[in-house]
């Protein structure tokens, strides 16, 4: 499409979006909708780090699909109705990325807008001479960018949806301007919203020492541009371009009205040279300080206001003269597009509200820090509560005196492993010697726990303190048991019997009599043992049995819960986990240790199954 010499943007622009800023694109689309454009504005995206895709945004209420590719080169090739390239590649590589657009003979843009702040000013001022030498207009780096009202918006240019609006930059205005940076241009959007008629066009050249482009190229395409007829210059200390503007209206280039102000004139308070906020905001010489340059605009006949205070009121006398002299037209009015607000928006603006589908009581990972029960992850680490503190932090929500941690860290310990031979790591080494991954060997470890097999603990805390609550004596208790034919869970061991005690069961007792304000569960469970092991000397008091009645002691005795609270934790399935997640380590030590030793695969003996089949008559 052909463009007027003056026009870079129109409502027909279309540009390739370097670097996945998915707001920033959203923020333009959401632009385009609303200015009532028939098509959106960002044509392409382009990602080296992902194959080619499609990405999904918003056009107004609906959905739409933007492709991906993977170079410059590629999006330009496949929409040749863009133009402009939004540059968001970082200081790094905004040089590369920019030249693969310019370089091409022709090149693939008209125009280059580059965001990135800190490029290299040596890599700039090549930018610039090849950009000049191919006839491509750039816009920064370092800068927001720039907007055409009811035409197209650079990036993120004018902040949020609210405040465009509010600046009505969704309908064009008749101020021309130049600043140099977001901030500067919000402030311009903003006064000529309230004081002329809003904006034709605004470009913030960015604060570089070398922007690709100069305020006299703008406002030469807005003195072109019939539209505009009222420029604004806002600029600041530091630099001589201003300078080129005066000898623009001197000279005659430069005819419409213009109203300018260098801000910086505070500079002259230090008593040193001050170096704002911008790279090229430091005067180096007399000429370069604000006051010099606002002296040098009025003298050429620019409007200059003696301080910014009064700028305002210059813009509004300005636009008020033009409209008298019938320059300028009062704008219709027309309201923009609704753009649906963004869910999230509305939420963190409190004005909406929706059931959540989860809900979770133990962590947050939302913020800055991630929670384990509302405690952040460094001052768990620098407490030193142990696995066994991050075990009652998440699994019951509190902080537990630090005994209870202890009693749950030898718990893991002792839990941790009892060999191959054991039902779980049985499995476990089979799986991996079937060539199976360690989730898929610890799966089938785990899923061996089991009321035989170390997942007696629930059985036994419940059967022990339902026991003592019902006031149950421990000869009484054994025969219910045997009247429902119930084994006792917690009672029995394949290996382990009086005569070869469980070291393990020793050690928890220990602790729990040392530690514990009391021990009912544990003295009751013993006296079942007392009477159990008369039967046979297998059925001890094992290590599930052991654990479990000292745990429902500890989350009865410790204070943290209600009886209430202790009791349902145990009905939830507590315990049963306790011996799940220490055996954990132990099935991953076995998977670990068959891929070290390179096990093949394993086949059950024959001879150690006994095949006892059927007769049938053939
Ligand atoms: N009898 C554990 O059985 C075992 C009885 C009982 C009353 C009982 C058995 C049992 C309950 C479940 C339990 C956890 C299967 C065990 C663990 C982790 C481990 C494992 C490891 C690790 C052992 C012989 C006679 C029979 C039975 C009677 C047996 N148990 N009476 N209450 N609980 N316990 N599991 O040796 O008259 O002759 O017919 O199921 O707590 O899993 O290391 O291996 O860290 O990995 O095969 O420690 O006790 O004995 O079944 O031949 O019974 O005693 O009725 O009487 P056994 P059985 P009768 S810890």
């Amino acid at each position: 499409v052909k463009k007027a010499p003056w026009e870079l943007f129109d409502a027909s622009t279309r540009c390739v979006v370097f670097g996945m800023q998915t707001r920033a694109v959203q923020s333009m689309l959401d632009f385009d909708f609303m200015c009532r454009r028939d098509t959106p504005s960002v044509a392409a995206i382009v990602f080296p780090f992902a194959g080619a895709h499609q990405h999904q945004f918003y056009w107004g209420p609906s959905e739409i699909l933007v492709p991906v590719y993977p170079s410059v080169t590629d999006a330009f090739r496949k929409h040749p109705d863009a133009d402009v390239l939004v540059n968001f590649a970082s200081y790094r590589s905004a040089f590369d990325v920019s030249m693969e657009a310019i370089r091409p003979d022709p090149p693939l843009v008209r125009s280059v807008a580059i965001i990135a702040e800190g490029v290299p000013e040596r890599q700039s001022r090549i930018l610039i001479a090849e950009a000049e030498a191919k006839g491509v207009a750039l816009i920064g780096p370092a800068t927001v960018g720039g907007i055409k009202p009811g035409c197209f918006r650079i990036g993120n240019t004018a902040g949020m949806i609210d405040n465009v609006i509010a600046a009505k930059l969704y309908r064009p205005g008749c101020v021309g301007y130049v600043s140099k940076s977001g901030g500067m241009s919000n402030e311009l959007n903003n006064i000529m919203a309230q004081h002329a008629d809003g904006v034709a066009e605004g470009v913030a050249i960015g604060g570089d020492r070398y922007p690709g482009s100069r305020f006299i190229d703008h406002l030469l395409r807005y003195e072109m541009n019939p539209d505009v007829k009222m420029l604004v210059l806002l600029g600041e200390v530091g630099g001589t371009d201003e300078y080129e503007v005066a000898a623009a209206i001197r000279d005659g280039r430069i005819s419409k009205p213009l109203v300018a102000w260098c801000i910086g004139t505070c500079a002259k308070v230090f008593p040193y040279e001050v170096q704002f906020g911008h790279a090229g905001a430091l005067a180096n010489s007399a000429a370069q300080t604000a006051d010099a340059k606002n002296a040098a605009l009025k003298a050429a006949g620019a409007v200059v206001p003696d301080n910014f205070n009064d700028f305002v009121g210059c813009v509004r006398a300005t636009y008020q003269g033009l409209l008298r002299a019938g320059d300028v037209k009062p704008v219709a009015e027309v309201p923009p597009r609704r753009i649906p607000m963004d869910f999230q928006w509305a939420k963190q603006l409190g004005i909406i509200r929706k059931p959540a589908n989860f809900i979770s009581t133990i962590s947050d990972d939302r913020g800055e820090e991630l929670l384990y029960a509302g405690l952040p992850i460094s001052e768990v680490v620098q407490r030193d509560v142990g696995v066994g503190g991050v075990v009652s932090l998440l699994w019951f929500k509190r902080r537990l005196p630090e005994y209870a941690s202890r009693f749950i860290d030898i718990v893991l310990v002792i839990t941790a492993d009892h060999g191959p031979a054991v039902a779980g790591a049985h499995n476990t080494i089979v799986a991996a010697r079937a060539g199976k991954d360690l989730v898929s060997s610890l799966a089938s470890g785990l899923l061996t726990i089991g009321p035989r097999f170390g997942g007696a603990l629930d059985g036994a805390a419940a059967a022990f303190s339902t026991a003592i609550d019902e006031g149950f004596t421990p000869a009484e208790f054994i025969e219910d048991m045997r009247r429902q034919r119930k084994l006792i869970p917690g009672i029995g061991h394949k290996v382990k019997s009086v005569h070869n005690p469980d070291k393990r069961v020793e050690l928890v007792k220990a602790f729990a009599k040392e530690h514990f304000r009391e021990t009912p569960v544990l003295d009751f469970a013993l006296q079942v043992e007392a009477l159990t092991v008369k039967k046979k000397a297998n059925l001890i008091l094992n290590v599930d049995g052991c654990i479990a009645a000292c745990f429902v002691d500890l989350l009865r005795s410790c204070g943290a819960f209600t009886r209430e609270e202790a009791d349902n934790s145990i009905a939830q399935g507590c315990l049963n986990g306790l011996f799940v997640l220490g055996r954990s380590i132990g099935l991953m030590g076995h998977f670990l240790d068959q891929k070290r030793l390179k096990q093949g695969l394993y086949r059950h003996p024959t001879d150690d199954i006994s095949y006892v089949l059927p007769d049938v008559d053939v």
